[in-house]
């Protein structure tokens, strides 16, 4: 069996990490390296969590990057904090070593190596914003054509989930950190599969999805779920700006099980700055992305559990 072969890169959030887990439990994805954006979570922890994880659940070894980029419009602090939650997890920390390596590149020349360098088309997964991406791609334009496609949780075309002072709330945080990227990255012809905002209504994280993990603590990897969103506001009587969505999760499930998304082309445009910046529009004149506009819910929650259920 062939693997595809995965480049990830995250930006250190709670549903960020856990993809990395679940990347670790698929058997038909070779996962190439993994690099870590302090956008939406801390640099530090979240490179010592992935290496951890990487430790606890890999079965083979996978290097990590730290990226030195930064964004134009800094994540909530309370929402970065869960970075140190995860990487404190005791599960994470019972050996008391880190042994996976730590890159000395920063996380773009590390992807444009491990693109340069891989046998197969790379898919890029991105669940944070796409400054290592942008940044790749003006350094290494060679690297375009070694990409299968790109697959980010990033934009939407309903409501946005930005609420900060300065703007008007239409765009999705992961396009807000940089606008500039997601313009620059639409500009490539790297096919795009785009998880929105709107994507993930149908997988909201609730009561009912705790208590199902919590049921099945008795393994190691269930639980370690069950931990690590632990952290998260659940959606209980209706949605708050922090309630959780397992935004990532679901992002990362496309790669390893396409068939649970629906996706239809939509052409679509940025706007770089301004009281809209990081805004996503429809545009008959746009860039195509291929939008996940539906999804086997129930399917998703098994094919997630079943792959925790994996990890020993
Ligand atoms: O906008 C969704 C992105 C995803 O990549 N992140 C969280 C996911 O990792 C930002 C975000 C939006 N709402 C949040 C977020 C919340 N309530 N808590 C933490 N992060
Ligand atoms: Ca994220």
């Amino acid at each position: 069996m062939t693997k595809k072969h995965v480049y990830f890169n995250h930006d250190a959030g709670v549903d960020d990490l856990v993809s990395l887990f679940l990347l670790l439990q698929m058997d038909d994805i070779h996962l190439t390296g993994v690099s870590v954006l302090p956008a939406d979570g801390y640099l530090e922890p979240g490179a010592d969590a992935s290496r951890k994880i990487i430790d606890r659940f890999g079965r083979y070894e996978v290097e990590v990057a730290k990226s030195n980029s930064r964004g134009k419009n800094p994540f909530p602090a309370a929402w970065r904090m869960h970075t140190f939650f995860v990487d404190a997890l005791p599960i994470l920390n019972e050996s008391g070593t880190i042994n996976a390596p730590l890159s000395p590149l920063p996380a773009h020349r590390h992807m444009i190596e491990a693109i340069r360098t891989s046998a197969e088309p790379t898919t890029l997964l991105f669940t944070g914003p796409l400054t290592d991406l942008a940044r790749a791609l003006d350094e290494a334009p060679d690297i375009e054509d070694k990409i299968a496609k790109l697959v980010w949780m990033g934009g939407t075309f309903e409501k946005g989930n930005v609420q900060e002072p300065e703007h008007d709330g239409t765009a999705e945080w992961n396009v807000f950190w940089d606008p500039e990227a997601c313009h620059r990255v639409f500009q490539s012809s790297i096919p795009v599969d785009l998880v929105a905002l709107e994507s993930t209504n149908k997988v909201p994280l609730t009561l009912s999805v705790r208590s199902a993990w919590a049921k099945e603590r008795n393994y190691e990897g269930v639980d370690f779920l069950g931990q690590c969103y632990a952290c998260c506001p659940p959606l209980v009587y209706m949605e708050t700006n922090s309630t959780y969505y397992l935004w990532d999760v679901l992002t990362t499930a496309s790669v390893g099980r396409p068939e649970l998304v629906m996706k239809r082309e939509v052409r679509c445009t940025v706007i770089p700055d301004g009281i809209s910046q990081g805004r996503t529009i429809a545009d008959p004149n746009g860039r195509p992305v291929n939008l996940v506009h539906d999804l086997d819910a129930d399917a998703f929650w098994t094919y997630i559990a079943d792959l925790a259920k994996k990890a020993a």
